[in-house]
């Protein structure tokens, strides 16, 4: 019986988390997201309206649309161009946030590096931008640079990835929850080696990302409960196939019997299989590696239809139409959520029948959006 893995609804005592659908039937409509006007229906009833003397003075009255002759201008601060997942993110926002749309977008591709990231958000926050949103590379740092962009008046969203920082230093929150998804993938590891002894190799994502930290504790969470279960080692590929390609290599020189690899996305995968198919080591279903991904990327189900990769679990790029939404109900004075879940969903090899996954299929795949 398979069963759409719905991870752990998270919402704080002011506000629910917006569920949405990001599952392969569903990822069209997150790319087709609407910027939503707010309907006429949900304007504020009469009773509410400002009295007169609450008026904003004159000089704020002339909405940021129409500072950028009518344009909405939003600041993108995009950790890198690292895996197919990131490319599809991009051109997600790129595509959402578009003249046409009604914004001026300011991207900015910060190639992995944090410094470039935080000197990005403040040279937003000179522009004078009306939004910021950060897909933030690593958790940390981000307490300073948030300040000045509350102290500068300007709603900050943080997208795909998440900061340690107060969440009352930014507007809102969207993405993944990476530690059900590290959750997932233990969970499915577990239903199919039915207890069977596992030596496990993990190739982690980029360091201090909060996909990493997240999908290894997860992860870790469920291998706490195998003794039977040894991981062998766990180290970073950076979420490139380069990276997992190098970090594969060295770990075939060092480890033997190893039975199971775990790459944290999909392009670490590419590289492992290189590796492994050059040192003559057999993986997928009938080979002697299971191997485990993370992305549900176009490329990465075709490899989990062909029986690959046994095990992939989905973190859906498509993610620009819900910021979108947010953006659109900020500027119509509109109260938000402070976080939104994108609901993930995970998928196996043909064959492989699993309560937490579906089972991969030319017309599943057929079907994907990204
Ligand atoms: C996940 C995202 C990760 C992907 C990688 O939400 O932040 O970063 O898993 C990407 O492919 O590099
Ligand atoms: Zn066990």
């Amino acid at each position: 019986m398979k069963k759409r893995m719905l991870s752990v609804l998270l919402s704080t005592a002011m506000v629910a988390a917006m569920l949405v659908g990001c599952g392969s039937q569903a990822a069209a409509p997150a790319a087709e997201a609407p910027a939503a006007e707010a309907p006429a229906e949900e304007e504020a009833p009469a009773e509410e309206e400002a009295p007169a003397e609450e008026e904003a003075p004159a000089e704020e009255e002339a909405p940021a649309a129409e500072e950028a002759g009518g344009l909405i201008k939003v600041g993108f601060a995009q950790v890198g161009h690292e895996s197919d997942w990131r490319a599809a993110n991009t051109q997600n926002y790129q595509d959402t946030f578009s003249e046409a749309n009604g914004y001026e977008l300011s991207f900015v591709d910060c190639d992995n590096d944090n410094a470039a990231q935080i000197e990005a958000v403040r040279s937003f926050i000179e522009q004078g931008v009306d939004y910021i949103c950060i897909a933030p590379i690593e958790t940390a740092g981000w307490d300073t640079v948030l300040q000045e962009a509350q102290d500068a008046g300007i709603d900050v969203l943080i997208v795909d990835r998440s900061v340690d920082a107060s969440d009352s230093l930014y507007t809102t929150a969207l993405g993944c929850d990476m530690v059900a998804e590290g959750e997932t993938a233990g969970k499915w590891l577990e239903e199919y080696l039915n207890g069977a002894e596992a030596k496990i190799l993990v190739i982690e994502g980029s360091v201090g990302a909060s996909a990493t930290l997240g999908r290894s504790e997860g992860f870790n969470n469920i291998a706490a409960n195998h003794s039977e279960w040894e991981i062998l080692d766990s180290q970073s590929g950076d979420f490139t196939q380069a990276g997992g390609q190098e970090v594969m290599e060295s770990y075939i020189k060092s480890y033997q019997g190893f039975n199971v690899v775990v790459c944290q996305n999909d392009n670490e995968a590419y590289g492992a299989m290189d590796a492994m198919d050059a040192a003559g080591i057999t993986y997928g279903v009938d080979g002697d590696v299971t191997i485990i991904s993370y992305d549900a990327t176009h490329d990465g189900l075709q490899y989990t239809l062909d029986g690959k990769i046994s095990c992939n679990v989905e973190c859906n790029p498509l993610q620009a139409g819900f910021a979108a939404d947010v953006i659109q109900k900020l500027a119509a004075g509109e109260s938000v959520d402070k976080w939104t879940l994108v609901v993930d969903e995970a998928f196996v090899a043909p064959g492989i029948e699993s309560q937490y996954a579906n089972t991969m299929s030319d017309e599943l795949l057929a079907g994907r959006a990204y």
